[in-house]
């Protein structure tokens, strides 16, 4: 007799924790536990994503002949904890042992390193092969190189899995094709509608429950349009395929207000709950290149960014823990300003973002990269802020895949192991790639002085500031070059704009 544990983001029959299982005598254990809904302050909407697909999840395993005990979040005797839970499984029965398959975040991993002990029962951690690439074999890559660059990884990958390729060749030539990833949004533009999904009883439940147990979490609760199973997952998946993937191609980086969704897939909350798997995704979206529903950029953009980014950025996180938690290359000290909370700035490109991600917990890759992370990055936020706020806020967030892209993507915090130079960018960026400075009370020409765009003189003194970390990087040269250039009536201009607007949100003063 055996205790099988699953973790709310392994909602997943295949899941290997569920393999050899007898479905006779051992029992699964699904709980919802305080512990888990607040070690950070989730997104009200993401809370009640995941209970909503733990719960169905656990229906369908129900009806599937499963020995099961599902702990809901106000049961009574609700332990609020994990461990709480599985120590009263345990104390009931007299298991042989515990499965589980390995947590993804350290956090919760080596908490339950410690259960053998303090149970005196056998606790078998099995690897999460929902993953396309094991850690073993990204620490054996990584181990051989200086750098860890995203590109070398991802062409193992196709050929690994013999994705887009010709032979050994990729397919068109090209590995890929990120340039062609990059136009700016146009006029007329005609967006998909998004999935919307009326709740059932389950979900209305669960919406009630985090409503009263709640309060205080960021975020909008309703309109609720999340899916809930795998068959709604598939859907999504699906609609993505037939509306969108044609357009995400050229359209990856480009932000439009009042559009949050544009061409994204938006699968990734399903992708990391395990309502979805990659390797079913990615092949998905491969036939739809080999049937000519959608063009190569579009399809090997999508496929970099599953096969690639994710695992790799997957692979930086448990190469790098537990060190990589506490990383903070640039120093930065700064408090995250109140404002992340609330979207109250004139800045309307932040405005627009924090709004999106209040109501919906999802902000597509460019708004959390290039607008929100620019931010965090130029005006230096502690890393410990940011990384706290990006966990909370999104409903696909987990430490494995939220840690990276932060310390290492957006603040640089890890000196360079994941990027090879910071994505600052002056608002010259969000202007092309957005029409959110159209409506900006900040205008994006100015340069200096009241009404310039503060991302213009801030891009400088970010430079300024960390000229001794930053000007011997190779990729900084040329930008050093300029700084080297630039008269010195211009230099103080913006050191004294630059001053006056940090002190104002150090002081909380709207910006
Ligand atoms: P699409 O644009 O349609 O991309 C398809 C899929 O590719 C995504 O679903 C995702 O699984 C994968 N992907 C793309 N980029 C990345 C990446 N950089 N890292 C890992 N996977 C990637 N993604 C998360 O899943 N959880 C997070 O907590 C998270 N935090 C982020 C924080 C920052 C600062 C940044 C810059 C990026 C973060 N990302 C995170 C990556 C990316 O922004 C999201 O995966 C993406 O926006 C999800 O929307 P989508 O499914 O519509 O993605
Ligand atoms: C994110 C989350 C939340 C909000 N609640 C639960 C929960 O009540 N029970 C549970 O098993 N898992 C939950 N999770 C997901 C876990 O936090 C996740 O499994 C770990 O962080 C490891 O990735
Ligand atoms: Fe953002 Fe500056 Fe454009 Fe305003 S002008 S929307 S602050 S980039």
């Amino acid at each position: 007799m055996i205790l099988r544990l699953i973790l709310g983001d392994q909602l997943n029959e295949n899941i290997s924790s569920l393999r050899d299982v007898n479905k006779l005598t051992d029992n699964i254990l699904i709980c919802e536990v305080k512990s888990e809904a607040t070690y950070v302050k989730h997104h009200k909407k993401k809370i009640a994503f995941l209970f909503s697909a733990m719960r169905h999840f656990s229906k369908f395993l129900e009806e599937s002949n499963f020995k099961l005990k599902y702990v809901k979040y106000d049961d009574v005797n609700n332990s609020g904890s994990l461990f709480g839970e599985v120590k009263k499984a345990t104390d009931i029965n007299n298991y042989k042992k515990i499965i589980v398959t390995k947590p993804n975040e350290f956090r919760l991993y080596s908490e339950i390193l410690e259960w053998e002990n303090k149970l005196n029962i056998h606790v078998e951690i099995r690897d999460d092969d929902r993953f396309l690439c094991t850690t073993d074999e990204f620490n054996t890559w990584a181990n051989d190189r200086k750098q860890l660059r995203m590109e070398f990884f991802y062409r193992n990958m196709r050929r690994k899995y013999n994705i887009l390729m010709d032979g050994d060749e990729p397919i068109g030539g090209q590995w890929n094709y990120d340039s062609e990833n990059r136009k700016p949004p146009k006029n007329g533009l005609k967006i998909p509608d998004s999935y919307s999904n009326k709740p059932d009883e389950i979900t209305k439940d669960v919406i009630k429950l985090v409503d009263q147990n709640f309060k205080d979490h960021f975020g909008d609760l309703l309109p609720f349009n999340f899916a809930v199973t795998r068959q709604q997952a598939l859907i999504i998946l699906d609609e993505f395929i037939d509306k969108r993937l044609g357009m995400f191609g050229d359209f990856q980086d480009a932000m439009i207000e009042g559009e949050p969704w544009m061409f994204h897939s938006h699968i990734s909350f399903y992708l990391n709950c395990g309502l979805l798997t990659p390797l079913e995704c990615i092949k998905a979206v491969e036939s739809a290149f080999y049937d000519n529903r959608a063009p190569l950029n579009a399809v090997e953009g999508f496929i970099r960014q599953v096969l690639g980014w994710r695992e790799y950025i997957r692979g930086v996180y448990w190469y790098k823990m537990p060190e990589y938690k506490s990383e903070n290359f640039l120093e930065a000290s700064r408090k995250l300003p109140e404002f992340y909370w609330t979207g109250k700035t004139n800045m309307n490109c932040l405005k627009q973002c924090i709004t999106e991600t209040k109501e919906n917990s999802y902000a597509h890759h460019i708004q959390r990269l290039m607008v929100l992370g620019n931010f965090v990055l130029l005006t230096g936020i502690k890393p410990d802020e940011v990384n706290n706020w990006y966990l909370a806020v999104y409903s696909d967030a987990y430490e494995w895949v939220e840690l990276p892209n932060v310390t290492g993507m957006i603040l640089y915090a890890d000196g360079g192991v994941l990027a090879s130079k910071p994505y600052a960018a002056s608002g010259a960026y969000i202007n092309r790639m957005s029409n959110y400075c159209k409506s900006c009370h900040y205008k994006v020409s100015s340069k200096n002085g009241e009404d310039a765009c503060p991302f213009n003189y801030l891009y400088w003194d970010f430079l300024i500031r960390n000229e001794n970390k930053l000007r011997n990087n190779p990729r900084m040269g040329l930008i050093y070059r300029n700084l080297d250039k630039m008269k010195s009536e211009k230099f103080e201009s913006i050191r004294s704009d630059s001053n006056t607007f940090l002190k104002r949100i150090e002081n909380n003063e709207k910006v």
